[in-house]
């Protein structure tokens, strides 16, 4: 029988959920326009007032919010409460530019656990769970996000960050961890460490795992439900609207329910802004109605994904996003066409593959390259040149059909590629250096 965090919320009518959004709008706009000047100038250069926002059909007219005003405003200006009310501070784990830093208070971090542990729950977890978090902590939301869930549910938890694998594995198996929390590529990476240590599946005590924080692939849920003998469910987050927990998959597996109590979500046009109906796909759109310290409005994602409010077989009734698709910021144009890493990921997960590869992009002579690197798995591992040349045509022709550009592929020796304890580095384009 399905299990629910907080079952009044989860599956309460169409009605009542928009009518709390409503009222929790108002109010956010009001809070922001009183306390964040940032924001108050932003929405006057647009004409609009708190009085003009009575619900959420009137969302359109807010002005949206990017990640370059989180860099301008960086690191007060969208703050909302005084510094003596907040309790947390993270970052994202961004690469380039300045990081953006997102505040926390106390009912910030009380409510982003719910939503951690209403995923939690959804994945089948209890008080006689043993929640096993590997995502990193510190600054990357991830470890908190899952451990306060953790938490909140009961389970023992236990809080080992990511790194030293072969620990890891020895303490799944010690401490008879149920429910496994980390990304999905340093999953695959501890299911291959399992192997090499001669580990089946039926050795180790997990049943379910919560993998977040990057994009996966169907396939790469299948192969990781395979080596890890769990069932291997999604979450999805990022650090200016909380962290893990925006969204959650439930039983169904298929697609993840947006915790709409607290985040209303829209998808828009990239180019022009303008809200898609659903089921179009377009960028993700999010305004948080709860966040005290640092609530955002109409918040830009670059997140690629579709909504839908097809009812749910496990009685939820929050709409659903699904596998966010990349974002249009890892989205490579290749020759003047569109290739997300998800698509090759595929590929070559249903050629056999394992989802060690790399995808290098460069431009020679005026012409762009595409050099896809992937690992032979030890069971197919040979030096017959004859039988590498065959696979690699394989693969050539399989991403000719699935991206509709001719591909450069080079089979290379197994754990050959950098493993990820993160999220993975898919895509070296060499390009924009
Ligand atoms: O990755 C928060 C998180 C932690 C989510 C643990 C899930 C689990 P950021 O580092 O700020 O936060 O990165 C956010 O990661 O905009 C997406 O592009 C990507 N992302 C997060 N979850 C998923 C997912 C955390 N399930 C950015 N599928 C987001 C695809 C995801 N992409």
């Amino acid at each position: 029988m399905e299990r629910y965090y907080q079952p009044e919320i989860e599956t309460a009518s169409r009605e009542k959920i928009k009518a709390l959004q409503d009222e929790r709008l108002v109010k956010q706009v009001k809070h922001i326009w009183d306390n964040v000047p940032y924001y108050r100038k932003k929405m006057e250069e647009k004409g609009v007032t708190p009085d003009d926002i009575k619900g959420t059909e009137d969302l359109h007219k807010l002005p949206f919010v990017t990640k370059a005003d989180l860099r301008e405003a960086y690191p007060y200006g969208l703050l909302a409460k005084p510094l003596k009310d907040c309790v947390r501070i993270h970052s994202t784990s961004g690469t380039t530019g300045k990081r953006v830093v997102a505040f926390y208070t106390q009912n910030d971090i009380d409510l982003w656990e719910d939503c951690c542990a209403r995923a939690l729950v959804a994945a089948g977890a209890t008080d006689e769970d043993v929640c096993h978090v590997a995502y990193g902590y510190g600054l990357f939301t991830g470890g908190s996000g899952l451990h306060g869930g953790s938490h909140k549910v009961g389970c023992l938890t236990l809080p080992l960050s990511s790194g030293n694998t072969e620990r890891q594995i020895m303490f799944i198996k010690d401490l008879q961890s149920t429910i496994l929390c980390c990304t999905p590529s340093y999953a695959a990476y501890i299911g291959e460490t399992m192997k090499e240590m001669g580990l089946t599946p039926d050795q180790i005590p997990l049943k379910a795992g919560i993998f977040g924080a990057e994009a996966w692939s169907e396939e790469m849920r299948q192969d990781i439900q395979n080596t890890l003998g769990i069932k291997a469910y999604d979450i999805y987050g990022l650090t200016e609207l909380s962290g893990p927990g925006v969204s959650f998959e439930c039983s169904a597996q298929s697609g993840m329910h947006i915790n709409e109590d607290h985040f209303i979500a829209e998808i828009i046009d990239p180019e022009t802004g303008e809200v898609l109906p659903e089921g179009e796909k377009g960028e993700l759109v999010f305004t948080s109605i709860t966040k005290e310290a640092f609530p955002l409005l109409r918040y830009r994602t670059r997140d690629i994904c579709m909504l839908s409010s097809e009812p749910c077989s496990c009685g939820r009734t929050f709409i659903k996003m699904c596998k966010p698709m990349g974002r249009s910021d890892d989205m490579l144009i290749i020759r003047g066409v569109n290739v997300f890493p998800s698509q090759i990921e595929t590929v070559l997960l249903n050629q056999g593959y394992s989802a060690n590869y790399q995808i290098i992009v460069d431009r020679v002579k005026n012409t762009d390259t595409l050099d896809v690197q992937v690992e032979m798995t030890p069971e197919m591992f040979t030096d017959n040149v004859g039988e590498i040349n065959r696979r690699q045509k394989e693969l050539v022709e399989g991403l000719r059909s699935m991206l509709g550009i001719s591909a450069k592929v080079t089979l290379v020796a197994p754990k050959s590629i950098v493993r990820s304890e993160g999220k993975a580095v898919r895509v070296i384009d060499k390009r924009k250096i």
